[in-house]
């Protein structure tokens, strides 16, 4: 590659505002004093060609048949090589559509085909692994990803060891010194960017489900944790007691008691004590609530080693919920050890719930998912219920979900809509087996509620549901991470 050809491009882009100091938060959210926006380029189609061309001159191989560009700003680059060299290119979706095809590959393609992929940027190398992934999938090979600029923060050696060999045609460091040189940044900035890179240098990238990678060394996803291990992981006092009674009860079973009067629930709740780790209820939909209830309720979840959750979907503002988590006639932060709320509306939602706990060790699950049809909870919900879990590890001790919405191992699954024997009611309930919920959809804890409390012996059938539930957590556990070189394909 000419290098003058290099330094020719660096200064068009740095002239077309391509780079830009100052104070950026990345995807992340990490703080960056430097930000490499690419995008600028489809504004600026001479410069956008030799940014394509000095990708393709620095790929790894020269046999490709396909290329593809990871979104947004790889597309049309990928689109100007395809051009150049006559090779077809495909395009990965960030989502899926929700209509027509629900394709997330568009473009023809056989298994085997040999794939290169195309980005601008990369930091922890995150982007690049989702579209391989994705392609991985489909049986295309993908072992080479070519990168306009690496950042120099973990993302290539988090990519080698998915088994993708990433050749970058910059790496930030030369990139500054190319602009030092011209004199078009300080040496100030210089040694920040120096600095910046040198600390913040350890990026991870999360597979799907199977592992997770810093820095290019493999860390051990939620799913293949034992519960005991978990004990000591989270950052939740009742987070350790939840794992520690299920490693010891074994069971990761949760009964929704969606019963009606209090002798049925408390019924229920000995009946099915010995088989479960938590009992969930809706008291507002108890016909003659009373203190008496919860005084026996908690009783019972002495004499059987469960906790109580409290499914009452929070989802107000702080100092809404704050009065209706600590007072009103069930006054659920007195009895009730977790209970649910949703992510909608922000921050201020925990910490009403936390003021209201007032120090009491009480916890939080995050509605991030739903189990019934048409729920509303898009990839960017999910994500933001995640990133506020992360946020706030002291108080949320994990989402409800219908897929692996986390591998971080402090954070409890919990999945609903789990069945044996139907597919779904008539108001939108769906449902899955245990052994679906746990090892396709990542749950930790399985909620049953009518599979269970409409059984002719409720004690029997929730003693089907723990062994399943817990036979599928073995079962996952026990699944050996894969050679990373294989991961995906
Ligand atoms: P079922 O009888 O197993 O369908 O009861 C499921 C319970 O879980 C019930 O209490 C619901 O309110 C609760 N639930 C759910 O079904 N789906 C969800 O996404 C959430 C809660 Br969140």
């Amino acid at each position: 590659m000419d290098e003058a050809f290099v330094e020719q491009c660096v200064l068009d882009l740095y002239k077309i505002e391509a780079i830009k100091f100052g104070s950026f938060t990345l995807k992340s959210g990490m703080q960056s004093p430097f930000y490499f926006d690419l995008r600028t380029v489809v504004s600026h189609p001479k410069i956008m060609e030799t940014v394509a061309k000095l990708l393709w001159a620095a790929r790894p191989s020269s046999t490709y048949d396909l290329v593809c560009g990871v979104a947004y700003t790889g597309l049309p680059i990928a689109a100007i090589m395809s051009l150049r060299e006559d090779i077809p290119m495909l395009i990965r979706r960030k989502e899926t559509k929700g209509y027509g095809t629900k394709k997330l590959v568009e473009g023809s393609y056989t298994k085997g085909q040999r794939c290169l992929m195309v980005e601008d940027v990369i930091v922890s190398g995150s982007s690049v692994y989702e579209t391989v992934e994705t392609l991985r999938e489909l049986g295309l090979e993908v072992k080479d990803a070519v990168v306009f600029l690496d950042r120099q923060q973990g993302g290539a050696a988090n990519l080698n060891a998915t088994g993708i060999n990433v050749v970058s045609v910059l790496g930030i460091i030369k990139l500054m010194s190319i602009l030092y040189k011209h004199g078009c940044i300080t040496s100030e900035v210089l040694e920040s960017v120096k600095e910046f890179v040198s600390t913040h240098n350890e990026t991870s990238i999360k597979t799907k489900d199977k592992a997770s990678y810093k820095n290019g060394v493999l860390v051990k996803d939620r799913k293949h944790c034992t519960y005991e291990s978990r004990v000591t992981t989270t950052d939740h006092p009742l987070a350790s007691t939840l794992f520690e009674l299920m490693s010891t009860k074994k069971t990761n079973l949760c009964v929704a008691a969606d019963v009606t009067t209090s002798q049925e629930l408390l019924a229920l709740a000995d009946k099915v004590g010995a088989h479960i780790c938590l009992l969930k209820t809706h008291v507002d939909i108890l016909q003659d609530f009373s203190q008496d209830t919860i005084d026996k309720l908690k009783a019972l979840a002495e004499k059987h080693n469960f906790l109580l959750f409290e499914d009452r979907k929070f989802g107000d503002i702080g100092n809404t919920v704050a009065q209706q988590y600590g007072g009103g006639s069930h006054n659920i932060v007195e009895w009730a050890h977790l209970v649910t709320a949703h992510g909608l509306p922000g921050d201020g939602i925990i910490k009403g719930l936390m003021s209201a706990a007032n120090g009491r060790t009480r916890g939080c699950v995050l509605v991030a998912q739903m189990s019934s049809e048409g729920t509303l909870t898009s990839q960017e919900y999910v994500q933001g219920c995640t990133k506020m879990a992360e946020k706030h590890t002291y108080f949320v001790v994990g989402m409800v979900s219908q897929s692996n919405v986390s591998s971080d191992p402090r954070f409890i699954l919990f999945t609903p809509g789990v069945q044996l024997k139907k597919a779904g009611d008539t108001l939108g309930q769906q449902y899955v087996t245990p052994k679906a919920a746990v090892l396709e959809r990542g749950a930790d804890v399985i909620i049953v509620g009518r599979g269970i409390t409409q059984a002719e012996d409720p004690a029997a059938a929730a003693l089907i549901y723990k062994e399943e539930g817990y036979a599928a957590y073995l079962e996952r556990i026990e699944q050996k991470l894969e050679n990373p070189s294989a991961v995906g394909s």
